[in-house]
């Protein structure tokens, strides 16, 4: 058994190119000099760096209209293990993988974690999924699940993730990531109150199941499926939640999950403060939940989440986010669009190390508004690039991933074996 592609390839590419990556880091690293920052420490941090791949993003996703399936999707859990390899071993920012039950269900964990580790790949959190209905299931979930009215399908929903935590521990995963679907579409629908209390009844038995080193993530959205109200709404009752269920649970925060110009940046300062931020997922929208490309929309938005991180990091705060992609390849090949997406979380995440915090620090004490905004934008724009490409050429990884993705002919090679998909439906995934 051979990696995904072929190492010769990766090689081949990459002396093309590497004596211009290697003369335009040259250039970067005076630059940065100039500004008293020693770009081999911050290439060190950024190679450091990783964000998990979920499991289902490497699937064509789709809207509630249609899907529109491309070659060679992924079979099962073990095809798509193969594509997340794909995506490490080219772009050399996603060592982890998320799960998702029971989409992933598979009969044999043990092959399931030696397949990850063949692809140099480890389990980031288990995510379960009381969202959906799944056959032969004994109650369902369109009107909720952990705080739905009836006890024995919220009994259902407990077990469920119960479950998820077992499978959890056989792969080696430390954290559970807990979003529901439950709220109400109609004004008098659903008692707000009691509502909440179910939700923590419920969840209270899954906190109580956790092992000693174990995080319970909860995930809140303000809407969708739910449209007029959602159970865990937004960060205030997540963090009401957290609270109340005790230290191993924390506030997860999807870019994706908020009202329109929320200021998200501000809301992960606060989750800091209460030492309750989980983690991210990462995405971009432009209207709702919109599970676009990480970046593609609004890049300086994704920067200030990373200045806030950096900073807390640089302040000594104790916080250990998850960082996982979550978003939707509707038109794209999935292993571009996650590939593509590593690559622009990484690099806000190195422009971020760039900001000059004590100048910052200054010009907030001294209430010198354009200076400190001046000293991010000097951050922001930044061109990065040759940085990123050095830590992927040193990382045994392509200068160019999707270039190198494309002359492997991978997607056409995997089409031969799986089968064509079938369109149609709705769902986003
Ligand atoms: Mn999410």
């Amino acid at each position: 058994m051979t990696l995904p592609i072929d190492a010769t390839l990766i090689a081949a590419r990459n002396d093309a190119e590497q004596r211009a990556v290697r003369s335009d880091y040259a250039h970067l690293g005076e630059q940065l000099e100039r500004r008293g920052i020693q770009i081999d420490q911050v290439r060190e941090q950024v190679a450091r760096f990783g964000v998990a791949i979920p499991s289902w993003g490497v699937g064509t996703g789709g809207t509630r209209f249609a899907r529109f399936p491309g070659q060679g999707e992924p079979r099962h859990v073990f095809d798509k293990l193969q594509d997340c390899g794909v995506i490490q071993q080219l772009a050399r920012a996603t060592p982890t993988v998320s799960l998702h039950i029971p989409w992933d269900k598979c009969s044999d964990w043990g092959e399931l974690r030696e397949a990850a580790g063949f692809h140099g790949l480890g389990f980031d959190a288990i995510n379960s999924n009381t969202f959906s209905d799944q056959p032969g299931q004994a109650h369902s979930y369109k009107f909720g699940s952990l705080s739905h009215t009836d006890a024995a399908t919220r009994a259902q929903a407990v077990e469920h993730n119960l479950e998820c935590i077992e499978i959890g521990q056989q792969i080696g995963s430390k954290a559970l990531t807990v979003w529901v679907g439950d709220g109400s579409n109609f004004p008098g629908q659903q008692h707000f109150r009691r509502a909440f209390d179910r939700y923590l009844e419920s969840a209270r038995q899954i906190y109580a199941a956790l092992p000693g080193d174990w995080r319970m993530m909860l995930e809140h959205k303000i809407c969708e499926p739910a449209f007029y109200s959602t159970v865990i709404q937004d960060w205030g009752s997540s963090l009401m939640a957290a609270q109340l269920l005790g230290p191993k649970a924390q506030c997860l925060v999807d870019l994706g999950h908020h009202a329109p110009n929320v200021n998200i940046e501000l809301i992960l300062a606060r989750l800091l403060s209460a030492d309750k931020l989980a983690g991210f997922h990462f995405n971009d929208s432009k209207y709702g939940d919109d599970d676009l490309d990480a970046g593609s929309v609004s890049p300086y938005r994704l920067f200030l989440v990373f200045n806030e991180l950096v900073a807390a990091a640089k302040e000594g705060l104790a916080f250990d986010p998850a960082y996982m992609l979550d978003q939707s390849h509707n038109v794209t090949d999935p292993i571009e669009s996650l590939m593509t997406s590593a690559i622009q979380v990484q690099r806000s995440y190195a422009q971020a190390l760039l900001v000059d915090r004590a100048a910052l620090d200054a010009a907030q004490e001294a209430n010198d508004a354009l200076t400190a905004t001046h000293l991010l934008k000097q951050a922001f724009q930044t061109d990065v690039t040759p940085l990123l490409q050095r830590v992927r050429l040193d990382g045994g990884g392509a200068i160019d991933p999707v270039a190198t993705y494309r002359a492997s002919g991978y997607r056409n090679r995997v089409a031969q074996t799986r089968p064509a998909a079938a369109g149609g439906g709705g769902g986003i995934v």
